[in-house]
């Protein structure tokens, strides 16, 4: 098998990467690139032309986009439990929660830390509509959660959701919901994930 090496910097988004990786107890190369110059390097843009981390490189496979980073590693071990079986109905939640985070979180968390105000004409070609109904929406998935988003077991779905409200919270000035807190607070009861929350 390859060795996995994965593209990060210790401030950035390549740590939700990082910590499914240790969650999965999957062994890994870190390549640490600092901001700037060695993102840009001939090298580092033949795997991500963004010039952003993370990205995995898995032999001949390259993966950029956090999201698709949790998903692949989720799916290639999927023997480790991060994932739901291929065709159980958990699969459903499993896509849907990740994909509304990659996207319209991840807009609305831009848009949060840039504060900027959406028209309501703006907000109708806009895929995640407003801040507020993106939070909204996602506090309705989190009030649900039981106390994972696809049931009993925690999966790579809440790695990626959990660390983006870790994110909101921490650097957005966001105040979790009730139910925003709950699911936080079942979620650290994982040590790497305690961890994680404490820096
Ligand atoms: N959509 C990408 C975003 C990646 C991203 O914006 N990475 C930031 C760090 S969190 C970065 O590498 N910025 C460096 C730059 O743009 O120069 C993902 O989810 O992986």
């Amino acid at each position: 098998m390859s060795e996995l090496v994965l593209f990060t910097n210790a401030m950035s988004r390549g740590n939700t990467a990082e910590l499914l990786l240790k969650m999965m107890d999957v062994p890994y190369k870190r390549i640490e690139l600092a901001y700037g110059a060695e993102m840009h390097t001939k090298e580092y843009l033949a795997i991500n032309p963004m010039a952003k981390v993370p990205a995995l490189v898995d032999g001949d496979v390259i993966v950029t986009e956090c999201a698709a980073i949790c998903l692949y590693l989720a799916d290639k071990f999927i023997e480790k439990g991060f994932a739901p079986a291929l065709n159980s109905p958990e699969r459903g939640a499993y896509y849907r929660w990740f994909l509304f985070t990659a996207g319209p979180i991840e807009s609305a968390f831009t848009v949060l830390d840039l504060g900027v105000e959406l028209t309501e004409e703006q907000q109708k070609s806009s895929g995640f509509g407003s801040v507020e109904r993106t939070l909204a929406t996602l506090d309705v998935c989190l009030a649900s959660a039981k106390p994972y988003i696809c049931g009993e077991t925690l999966m790579a779905v809440d790695v990626y959701v959990g660390c983006f409200v870790m994110f909101l919270t921490k650097y957005c000035n966001y105040t979790a919901t009730p139910a925003m807190q709950k699911y936080m607070d079942n979620l650290a009861i994982h040590p790497e994930i305690a961890a994680l929350l404490a820096m």
